[in-house]
């Protein structure tokens, strides 16, 4: 087996990079990080010291492949599957990434912004901080709104920038639910939870769930098949 992922099945970054793996049935072999362990987190940071997952590792090539846009990215250009999930098309590819750009951006990062918060001892707590995520999250949600004119957030064609708003979405729905003034994004997460890589990748971290400092708020159609 070349490929090998270094990830967590909870951690949001990692579903996006799970989720182009299953929609081009890419094999690889699953390492699981647990930086909790003072050894596992040892051994993640000797692959790559800046300690964020997930990373990629192509031992047939001998590269170590960081930061999700660039492992989706090395992944089609190294093992393409049938689905390509950046686009030939220069102008179209530019879109995808900017998109890829805004879900990792403004909707992952003010996400965990609030979760970290929520994991935070009561003296160690910026309320300020939350509530400037909530509003990042409020425009940013207004914008995909606007955005989410087709089947796909760029098209008609699934991307990495659906990748990326997948894992995005599910968890700051939970944290800030959508609006009802806002059915293009509540359309366009549905047909994302529907999709089958997404719905794989979710029931994985299903056993997770339990660490999820927002658990309780987890709809209960993703508690079960
Ligand atoms: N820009 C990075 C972000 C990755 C990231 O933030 N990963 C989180 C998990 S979802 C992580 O490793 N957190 C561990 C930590 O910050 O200690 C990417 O796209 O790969």
């Amino acid at each position: 087996m070349s490929l090998h992922l270094y990830s967590h099945p909870l951690a949001s970054f990692c579903h996006k990079v799970l989720i182009a793996l299953y929609e081009n049935d890419t094999p690889f072999q699953a390492h699981l990080v647990d930086l909790a362990d003072p050894a596992g987190k040892a051994d993640f940071l000797e692959l790559w010291p800046v300690g964020k997952m997930p990373v990629l590792r192509d031992e047939a090539r001998g590269r170590t492949v960081p930061e999700t846009s660039i492992i989706v990215e090395y992944l089609q250009q190294h093992h393409p599957g049938p689905r390509a999930l950046l686009p030939a098309d220069a102008d179209a590819r530019l879109d995808v990434r900017l998109w890829d750009r805004f879900f990792d951006l403004y909707v992952q990062a003010p996400m965990q912004r609030i979760v970290l918060e929520e994991l935070r001892g009561a003296h160690e707590k910026d309320p300020r901080g939350v509530a400037d995520a909530h509003a990042a999250l409020a425009t940013a949600y207004a914008m995909i709104e606007r955005q989410a004119q087709r089947e796909w957030i760029c098209g008609d064609d699934f991307t990495l920038a659906d990748c990326a708003a997948a894992p995005a979405l599910f968890y700051a729905a939970i944290i800030a639910p959508l609006p009802d003034a806002h059915p293009r994004l509540r359309a366009y997460y549905e047909r994302l939870m529907d999709r089958a890589s997404v719905r794989r990748t979710l029931a994985e971290a299903r056993p997770y769930f339990p660490y999820f400092p927002f658990r309780e708020r987890i709809p209960a159609r993703f508690l079960q098949d």
